[in-house]
């Protein structure tokens, strides 16, 4: 399968960095919920689900970590290790997230609010869902 890989614009000047992200521009959704990873213990994976709607950009803002995606048919993994460079992750993907460094800080962009109902968090339910039609 084929991961949407972005390289977002790095604003740099003599001071450093800086990334700007703006909804429905450098990334196809409108943004209703932030948050964030960090402090991932070693040997963690975490994730094990998929969303029915949600969709997400990933983005490693410090340190590293894997990402694997799934879409019931095929799988890839992809390392994240800068913050200029993100990938989106649409609905009906199954994510997991591994290999974090101890300084990782994964911020995610989400086109909803937190809703439970929204996750698959069993492999042959995701896949009866990917399969529906
Ligand atoms: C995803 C991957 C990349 C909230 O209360 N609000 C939130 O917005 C989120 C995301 C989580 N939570 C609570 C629910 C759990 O009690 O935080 C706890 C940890 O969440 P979870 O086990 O779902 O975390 P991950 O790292 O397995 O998955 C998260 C997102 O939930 C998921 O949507 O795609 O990061």
């Amino acid at each position: 399968m084929k991961i949407e890989k972005y390289q977002f614009q790095q604003h740099g000047d003599d001071r450093g960095q800086l990334v700007a992200l703006e909804e429905n521009k450098d990334f196809p959704f409108s943004v209703k919920r932030v948050y964030y990873i960090y402090d991932t213990k070693e040997g963690v994976h975490r994730g094990f689900h998929a969303h029915q709607h949600l969709q997400q950009i990933l983005v490693c803002v410090h340190g590293s970590c894997k990402i694997l995606l799934d879409n019931g048919k095929e799988k890839e993994s992809v390392l994240l290790n800068s913050p200029s460079e993100g990938i989106l992750v649409g609905n009906n993907i199954w994510r997991e997230m591994y290999d974090f460094s101890p300084d990782a800080v994964l911020l995610v962009l989400a086109s909803e609010f937190y809703n439970e109902e929204d996750y698959i968090r069993d492999y042959d339910k995701f896949l009866e869902f990917v399969n529906r039609e």
